[in-house]
């Protein structure tokens, strides 16, 4: 097979993709679902599929949804979970991490992580902006994955 990956292959051009976003901290949200569409559309993702829900906690159940319909290449996930704002950041961080981690590997559907997981509002402002956008981070990992997965796959 060669080496493969070496340089991400972001060509989105013949890609699916659907992104689930969290309602929880919306002004943070809301900026990295404008980075995640920014960067789609810039590697040539005209149209993709936007799914609101209430929270982090809530992305894994609704990504999984997505992945069994096998409509789309890639899931990008985006949330943000500020620990100064809850007394249960630890458990909504993790299990939003674990639940889209067990998504992509019982599926094979590959599901970007964009959720931050920051001290405070300043941090998750300051990598939701237009410099520095873990949404536009998250997407061009959700592109390089598909790309990656379906050159695997055949
Ligand atoms: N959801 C988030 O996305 N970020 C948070 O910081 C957060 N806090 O602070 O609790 C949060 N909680 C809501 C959670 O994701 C669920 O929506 C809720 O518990 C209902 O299931």
């Amino acid at each position: 097979m060669g080496e493969k990956g070496a340089t991400p292959d972001l060509d989105g051009s013949d890609l699916s993709i659907a992104i689930v976003v969290a309602r929880f901290n919306e002004d943070v949200t809301k900026r990295l679902l404008r980075g995640a569409e920014g960067a789609l559309k810039e590697h040539g993702v005209e149209d993709p599929d936007v799914f609101w829900v209430p929270g982090s906690l809530e992305l894994p159940v609704t990504a999984l949804a997505l992945a069994e319909k096998g409509a789309h290449d890639a899931i990008i996930a985006l949330g943000a979970v500020i620990r100064g704002e809850t007394f249960h950041f630890e458990v909504v961080a993790m299990q939003s991490a674990q639940g889209l981690m067990q998504v992509q590997l019982d599926t094979g559907v590959p599901v970007a992580f964009g959720v931050l997981t920051t001290e405070d509002k300043d941090q998750a402002l300051a990598r939701s902006g237009p410099m520095n956008n873990k949404g536009a981070e998250a997407a061009e990992a959700a592109l390089e994955m598909a790309n990656l997965l379906r050159q695997i796959q055949g």
